[in-house]
């Protein structure tokens, strides 16, 4: 198919005033609705600390270490940010996808039934662990807290993945420190495809897009800034100024005259958002938190909370060249403190995203 260049454009920074009014809580019935079975968990392995000693033989085998870097994000001076970067011991080297000129960590695609193994190094200053967001794993895989480990050790995920298709993601989970780590880059998606999926034959490649939504803030020396003291903060949790969509200020899209799957992850740290298409067009909803939908839904809008995603299918074949149309956060006032909540479906409490 002949391409031809379209403008989507995910509007970030310079629809500030209307991201800068989100402060409510609201959430939508079909991120609540029971669509998703959860699954079983397989039996939780004793954990190794020498490869030798497991057994385990994986399809997929990466190292994953988290450390300091910096990054242009803004003429001027870099950026000091965290970053994960992996790389493919073994299995496909398709299977990790760098974001060009992003902080966020390589996007990490895995098929159901397939075992994987991360060997995860801390290379930051301070204490850390590796969660996987939304994946179904053995509890000493899982990122506890407890397992954190310090600057320059060594962790080690082996797991078979068990989830549907889906958009789930991997962050830091240390103790108190989970938020600034975020914050300061480390974060990731992680993709799971089944056969359930590749028979509905979604667009893929590049029709396949994830979009990190995050918000920062950063000084006049562009540098991230994170606070969390004053009276407000406490009570909103901390939010930037900045809306930044796969790590980029001025994040646009070209797009083709076809048909697209975008992956919307809110990787921010307590900021909600209420997404439409500012063209008016109806959201075509295919996946949420728990993977793909029984069949797509239509939404006007849809609130995502920190942590959460939701897939889009989108059409732009009747769309004329050189349309330019935006996902936008509308504004809206709800009944809570604008804090970003999640239930844990194992332990049925809430708990502070990421
Ligand atoms: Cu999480």
């Amino acid at each position: 198919m002949k391409k031809l260049p379209r403008n989507l454009r995910l509007e970030a920074g310079n629809a500030r005033r209307q991201f800068l009014k989100l402060a409510g809580y609201g959430t939508l019935g079909l991120v609540a609705g029971g669509v998703w079975p959860l699954l079983g968990q397989s039996a939780a392995g004793q954990h190794e600390d020498a490869i030798s000693k497991t057994g385990f033989v994986p399809d997929l085998d990466i190292s994953l270490v988290a450390k300091p870097g910096n990054l242009a994000i803004f003429p001027g001076p870099a950026t000091q940010i965290w970053q994960y970067h992996a790389t493919v011991n073994k299995g496909d080297k398709n299977r990790v996808v760098e974001l060009p000129r992003s902080y966020l960590g390589p996007v990490i695609k895995a098929q159901q039934g397939e075992k994987i193994r991360i060997r995860f190094t801390n290379s930051i200053p301070e204490e850390s662990i590796v969660h996987w967001h939304g994946l179904h794993v053995p509890e000493a895989m899982d990122g506890h807290p407890r397992y954190v480990i310090p600057q320059g050790q060594s962790y080690l995920y082996e797991f078979e993945v068990k989830n549907r298709a889906g958009t789930y993601w991997y962050h830091p989970h240390p103790h108190g420190r989970t938020g600034p780590q975020v914050y300061g880059g480390l974060a990731g998606l992680f993709l799971v495809s089944d056969d359930e999926e590749q028979a509905v034959g979604l667009p893929d490649g590049e029709y396949d897009v994830p979009l990190v939504i995050q918000d920062r803030t950063f000084d006049r020396d562009n540098q991230l800034v994170y606070t969390s003291g004053n009276r407000m903060e406490r009570m909103t949790g901390f939010l930037g100024n900045l809306i930044l969509v796969n790590g980029k200020p001025d994040f646009t899209l070209p797009v083709s005259t076809t048909v697209y799957r975008f992956r919307l992850l809110n990787g921010s740290n307590s900021r909600i958002y209420k997404l439409a298409w500012q063209d008016g067009r109806p959201l075509t909803i295919i996946g949420t938190d728990g993977g793909l939908l029984e069949k797509p839904v239509q939404r006007q809008y849809v609130f995502l909370a920190p942590g959460e995603r939701i897939e889009l299918w989108a059409d732009f074949s009747g769309s004329p060249v050189g349309y330019r149309t935006n996902i936008i956060s509308l504004p809206f006032d709800g009944g809570g403190m604008g804090r970003g909540m999640m239930m844990n479906r194992r332990t049925g409490t809430t708990q502070n995203l990421p």
